[in-house]
């Protein structure tokens, strides 16, 4: 029989989650800036391995802050643990334990009994992985601890290794070729937001969206698909469009481009930038875009 296990990967903003997930899965799955607050949703990567199948479910980074928009992100947080069979707490060895770092404790505690830690980017030359070890296992005693770095690959057999003793038997929910289960449309909107992130991240990136308005499959076989990308203010949306469009040229090409290589049909993007200055604050457009 092989093993099977629903994973959540939590940690606090740009610890390296999506990273992870991404190198876990050979491909990629989430997107991934150094902004904090990158990954908005609950996004699901799947391993299949000899010993069985590991479902990994990526979550934003654990913010405290009481904006709507920053609660809706923690809940999922919540929700997924909820949900799982395994916890993985990935910890940012380059930064020093704060408070959020505490909250995440206290929220761990009723899973220790399936966790791991994973302290991550030890490759980095600013990275303090012992006082982070130090202070882990004062904390959280009975979980089992690894250093890794999710960028430079290492340790990651070692991880699943460990991920796979605490799997039990199970059936393989996916099969065997599939790494994501996320629908094109989103993925593109994903790919979007964070060309968009990159381009602006001095300026707004935490005030961009990106919505989905229609697609058309083309005679040739190729995908045509309009997004919105949605900031709050007019001088943001002139940043986005950059000089006679440079930027949102450049948003566009790099999205198109990816894409041609996550899919096997050409998507040829149509964008355009919208104003709207609730956009965090409005419970429709946050329900349809975090879940
Ligand atoms: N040096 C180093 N950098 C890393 C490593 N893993 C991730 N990073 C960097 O950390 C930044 C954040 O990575 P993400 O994967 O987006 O982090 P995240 O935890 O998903 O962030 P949120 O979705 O915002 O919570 C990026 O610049 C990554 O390149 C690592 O192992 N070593
Ligand atoms: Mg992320």
């Amino acid at each position: 029989m092989p093993k099977s296990a629903f994973v959540a990967i939590v940690g606090r903003p740009s610890s390296g989650k999506s990273t992870l997930l991404n190198a876990l899965c050979g491909a990629k799955v989430a997107i991934v800036s150094p902004i904090p607050q990158t990954t908005r949703n609950s996004i699901r990567g799947i391993v299949t391995r000899p010993e069985g199948q590991l479902v990994f479910v990526d979550t934003p980074g654990y913010h405290l802050s009481d904006r709507k928009f920053n609660k809706k992100l923690q809940e999922l947080v919540v929700q997924a643990l909820s949900e799982v069979d395994i916890v993985l707490y990935l910890v940012d060895a380059t930064r020093d334990p704060g408070p959020e770092e505490e909250a995440l404790l206290t929220l761990l505690k009723e899973h220790s009994n399936h966790l791991i830690i994973a302290i991550n980017k030890i490759d980095d030359a600013d990275s303090k992985p012992l006082i982070m070890e130090e202070f882990l296992a004062s904390r959280l005693k009975e979980a089992r601890r690894i250093k890794i770095s999710a960028l430079k690959q290492q340790n990651l057999d070692q991880l699943l290794s460990l991920l796979f003793e605490l799997a039990e038997e199970g059936p393989l929910w996916y099969p065997e070729d599939i790494y994501t289960d996320q629908e094109p449309v989103f993925r593109i909107a994903e790919i979007v937001r964070e060309k968009a992130m990159l381009h602006t991240r001095q300026e707004l990136p935490h005030a961009i969206a990106v919505e989905y308005r229609e697609s058309s499959r083309k005679p040739d076989g190729s995908l045509l698909a309009r997004y919105d990308i949605i900031v709050e203010r007019d001088s943001q949306k002139a940043i986005v469009i950059g000089k006679k469009g440079s930027v949102i040229q450049s948003i566009r090409e790099e999205a198109e481009a990816e894409l041609a290589e996550l899919f096997d049909y050409p998507v040829k993007l149509s964008l355009q930038v919208v104003v709207d200055p609730d956009w965090r604050k409005d419970d429709k457009r946050l329900a349809s875009m975090i879940f």
